[in-house]
């Protein structure tokens, strides 16, 4: 059997000989770049973590389609709407490959959506803004979307196959995603002198946001030297949000638009940029469930599974007919 390991909160790593026989086994394989799937042993604080980091990311998903949500009917061209809309029907799909990844694990779709509905589990910390004019929603394309494609890549080839699988497509349309945002950003940028405006406006707000969205920093990032060792996580907090800064800056300069950093500085001999310190405590405000739209975000989810509920039971209903009429034929 697996020694129960906590998976929060721990910082010090298990030694190998403090490991069972199967946990140095599981370690083995995975060591071994074996995929681990559903039906195999593993222990159970690895199937704990994945099931926190992996409906944390459904529920990303799914929140994340309120704030762009809100722009649909405002979007300023029917090209723009369309884009808009395939885009938020894209993150209700990747929520629904996540949720499906995670009962995989033994959690019920229910219960995760429960827990979320009731304030028990995470959803990213970006959500909890809110989008004020168009260019947020070009920003969040740019910036969110390139930021979650960052994290995401190296999700494709964690341990945990389910996972690693469903990050391969997502991927592939978070980059479609970031793309889009992108040319709003542009459109607006070479517009006029209030449509720059308003992009830079929109850049002030999220740039810190968006480098939150990476986590705490790695001496304070409780679950990341196990996950490491699982290959759960293959680049660090840190690590991914420098690249991601490397990658975004230049963006920004093509844009025209201003970094609101004013310690932003490319660094040579690191071969990398610099950059301010981010404010930590308005992370864990926003965390605790205090940041500028938590309750709202909350609110609107519980709403909407609510105002569901009877295409839930024709779903539920239909598939029982179909089921009884299939064994009476048989
Ligand atoms: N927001 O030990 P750490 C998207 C929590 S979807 C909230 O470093 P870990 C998109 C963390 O859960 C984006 N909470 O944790 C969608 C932990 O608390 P608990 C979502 C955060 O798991 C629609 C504590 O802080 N992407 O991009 O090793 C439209 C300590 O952190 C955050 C994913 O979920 C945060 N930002 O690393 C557009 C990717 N950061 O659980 C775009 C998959 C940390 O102990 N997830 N916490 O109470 C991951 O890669 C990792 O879970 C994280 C955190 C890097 C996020």
């Amino acid at each position: 059997m697996y020694a129960q390991m906590v998976d929060t909160g721990q910082s010090r790593l298990p030694e190998p000989a403090e490991l069972s026989a199967d946990e140095r086994a599981f370690q083995a394989r995975i060591d071994a770049d074996v995929k681990i799937e559903p039906r195999d042993d593993m222990p159970e604080a690895y199937r704990r973590t994945l099931i926190r980091q992996i409906q944390q990311h459904a529920h990303s998903e799914v929140v994340g389609m309120l704030p762009e949500g809100n722009w649909i009917t405002r979007a300023p061209s029917l090209q723009r709407k369309a884009t808009l809309m395939a885009k938020v029907q894209d993150e209700a799909g990747h929520g629904l490959y996540l949720y499906c990844a995670a009962e995989t694990l033994g959690t019920s779709r229910d219960r995760m959506i429960d827990d979320l509905h009731a304030g028990r589990v995470r959803y990213s910390s970006i959500f909890n803004y809110p989008t004020l004019t168009w260019a947020d929603i070009g920003t969040i394309g740019w910036l969110v979307d390139g930021a979650a494609i960052m994290n995401q890549i190296p999700l494709c080839r964690c341990s945990f196959g389910p996972y690693a699988r469903a990050m391969i497509r997502v991927c592939k349309e978070e980059s479609f995603h970031q793309r889009q945002g992108f040319d709003i950003l542009m459109t607006l940028c070479r517009g006029t002198a209030e449509q720059k405006a308003m992009a830079q406006d929109a850049l002030d707000r999220w740039w810190w946001p968006s480098l939150m969205m990476f986590g705490p920093p790695d001496a304070e990032s409780v679950h990341s030297a196990q996950s490491a060792r699982w290959k759960i996580k293959l680049l660090s907090n840190d690590e991914l949000r420098q690249r991601y800064v490397d990658q975004t800056v230049p963006q920004a300069e093509y844009l025209g638009l201003a970094i609101p950093d004013p310690k932003l500085a490319w660094n040579g001999e690191r071969g990398h940029y610099d950059f301010g310190e981010i404010d930590w405590r308005e992370f864990h405000e926003v965390l605790k469930g205090n940041g500028p739209c938590n309750h709202d975000r909350i609110a609107t989810r519980i709403k909407a599974w609510e105002d569901g509920a009877w295409v839930r039971e024709a779903a539920v209903a239909h598939a029982a007919k179909r089921a009884a009429r299939e064994l009476e034929a048989a």
